[in-house]
């Protein structure tokens, strides 16, 4: 028997309870819960979830409201080989993508949903991605059968139950269906993390703008809101409708006049995203002041503004942050830290003998004791013999706003206007410290090949470049050779659109020491872009594009000389050669759907190239 709908009277769509009940009928759950994202709510899922074992509830005096989660072995990261686009045409997905017929999977995802909930909860999770009534903003409702996932997606978007409000009796949402894939027969004790540590399936149909996840908990594959729908679905409908959804932070820049800038920027993964989306300016530049709107997801959409101008306006579709832990610490990044007082949950970082948190990283000597992320002992001398205490992908879901550098516009319905859009990539040679693209097509080019070197702990193999372009590889939900025509589009839909940057700050010297500082110091290159699209400084022309003399960088307080500025934004013509035919590879890889614009960009980039070589 299907367990009653129990739909509350401010439901007013009937689609939207059909859609519920079908699920329901299919999943066969013991019972239906509407969720509202009450305080209330989350203190009693909470308690609950602490009951059955799956959060360990920290010291309230040193962390208050705060929670701890170790997931089971098996689930543990994103899962991009069993991350699918389900487009009805196998090209409309892309080289890029995993792919199978949406009939096909269907019928697999049938079989797999029969039934899956059965002696579990079925939650309805109505959520808003962006402030709720925001131009800018998207819904989404989100049927799951984990409790932890309810408790994650009050932080990490604008879930409310006023969400039914704003839809109405025939709004337009995204429907995500989430399952642990571990029904429960009667009787059975239920695992501390349920999950399917064999099946997993994370689907997209981009026509009907459905996502259907199955056999994780775990951030990305479960918390459908974050990458499923603002990057994977939302990239589909902001071709359709014009606009952009980007893998990017969002930051203002306050100068000492008080004159606002607002930035976009683009990372893969293990390059400082977070540090530079919270990063405090160093001392002898503190009368700069840099401001965060968001770490990971950019929404971005063209208008004409209040002064009559049209320009890009984004938000940040999230209300959280889903961080990785290990590497972060006061030092590193204070603001993170500070976010992480009160109301938190963690997942697969280390518990201290106090109740508290604990990750390689945030301090310089571990504690003498801790329960690692897999529940077992662990002391340094375990540290010492190569076993981590919580795992390298550990995170903390955290309130956005409870972190300290938050803009005040960070829920700002309309958006901020972005000025500059930056592109950065780890690469120890070749790309220069930063470097400003000609043009608007300029710029795509350069992100559209945007590269980054892979870090041992990551793949195993160090210093092999792979291309993530707009770090949006695993996240574009639809052909990239598509996308790359859409940003090249999306550049004549403003008077002015923002100014193109790339940026490096990974290369490295002879002695494979790396030469630029990072971290508060990155504020002098974010210094010099704000400065370009004001207008303000200077720059000289090179093949690549327009870069700062020695003269244009604030250097105050930093020891770095001219020489050492040479190196760290040398062209390496040689580099260069073999980098232009690692970029014909790529777009090679994209076939028919590669812009030509693009594929002469290059052409005529090389030639340049080997005209410096002469
Ligand atoms: O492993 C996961 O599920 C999380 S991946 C992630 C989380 C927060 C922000 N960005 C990412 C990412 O992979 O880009
Ligand atoms: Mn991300």
């Amino acid at each position: 028997m299907t367990a009653p709908l129990n739909a509350p009277a401010y439901v007013k769509h009937e689609g939207l309870k059909k859609w519920v009940g079908e699920i329901a009928e299919l999943t066969q759950p013991d019972r239906i819960y509407w969720a509202d994202g009450s305080q209330e709510e989350y203190d009693r899922l909470c308690a609950e979830m602490v009951k059955a074992g799956t959060l360990i509830k920290l010291n309230e005096q040193r962390r208050p409201n705060s929670y701890l989660a170790f997931s089971d072995p098996s689930d543990v990261a994103r899962v991009e080989d069993r991350t699918y686009i389900c487009s009805a045409k196998k090209e409309d997905a892309g080289p890029t993508n995993n792919w199978e017929d949406p009939a096909t999977m269907r019928a697999t995802l049938n079989g797999l949903f029969k039934g899956c909930m059965k002696g579990r909860t079925m939650y309805v999770i109505p959520f808003s991605m962006g402030p709720l009534g925001s131009p800018i903003a998207h819904i989404g409702v989100e049927i799951s059968d984990s409790p932890y996932v309810v408790v994650s997606m009050r932080t990490m978007t604008h879930m409310s139950a006023k969400v039914f409000d704003t839809l109405g009796a025939n709004g337009d949402f995204v429907p995500c269906v989430h399952s642990v894939g571990a029904p429960l027969a009667a009787g059975q004790q239920d695992a501390k993390w349920p999950c399917n540590p064999t099946v997993k399936y994370i689907v997209h149909y981009p026509e009907s703008r459905e996502i259907w996840s199955y056999g994780s908990g775990y951030g990305g594959n479960a918390l459908l809101g974050k990458k499923c729908f603002a990057l994977r679905i939302a990239s589909n409908m902001a071709r359709e409708q014009g606009w952009l959804a980007e893998h990017m932070l969002i930051l203002g820049v306050e100068s000492p006049a008080g004159e606002k800038t607002y930035v976009a920027a683009a990372f893969p993964s293990a390059c400082g995203k977070t540090n530079f989306a919270m990063l405090i300016p160093p001392e002898p530049l503190n009368g700069w002041k840099v401001t965060t709107i968001g770490d990971d997801i950019a929404w971005i959409k063209p208008r004409v503004g209040k002064d009559g101008v049209a320009r890009f306006y984004a938000i940040n579709p999230e209300a959280g942050f889903f961080g990785v832990a290990p590497g972060t610490s006061e030092k590193t990044n204070y603001n993170a830290l500070a976010t992480l007082k009160e109301n938190i949950i963690f997942t697969n970082v280390a518990l201290t003998d106090d109740g508290d948190v604990w990750w390689e990283g945030l301090t310089k000597e571990p504690p003498a004791h801790l329960i690692d992320w897999q529940g077992k002992d662990w002391t340094p001398a375990d540290g010492k013999a190569g076993k981590k205490a919580a795992h390298p992908n550990s995170r903390f879901t955290a309130p956005a706003s409870q972190c300290p550098s938050i803009d005040p516009a960070w829920e700002d319905p309309a958006g901020v206007p972005i000025a500059a859009f930056v592109f950065g990539g780890r690469r120890a040679t070749t790309v220069p410290l930063v470097y400003q693209a000609f043009n608007w097509n300029y710029g795509v080019y350069m992100a559209a090949t945007l590269g980054s070197e892979t870090t041992a702990a990551a793949f195993g193999e160090q210093g092999v470049v792979r291309r993530d372009p707009f770090a949006m590889l695993p996240f574009c939900g639809y052909h990239m050779g598509d996308y790359f025509s859409h940003w090249l589009q999306m550049g004549k839909t403003v008077e002015t659109p923002p100014k193109i940057f790339c940026v490096n700050w990974f290369r490295m010297n002879e002695q494979g020491e790396f030469m630029w500082p990072g971290f508060g110091d990155n504020m002098r290159i974010l210094k010099w872009i704000v400065q370009r699209c004001q207008g303000a400084v200077g720059a000289k022309e090179t093949t690549l594009g327009w870069m700062p003399k020695f003269a244009d960088i604030d250097w105050s307080g930093l020891n770095i000389n001219q020489s050492d500025f040479e190196v760290l934004t040398r062209i390496d013509v040689n580099a260069w050669k073999a980098e232009l035919a690692g970029h014909k590879e790529w777009f090679d890889k994209m076939g028919e759907k590669m812009p030509r614009e693009l594929v002469l960009k290059r052409e005529l980039f090389e030639m340049g190239i080997f005209r410096d070589a002469a």
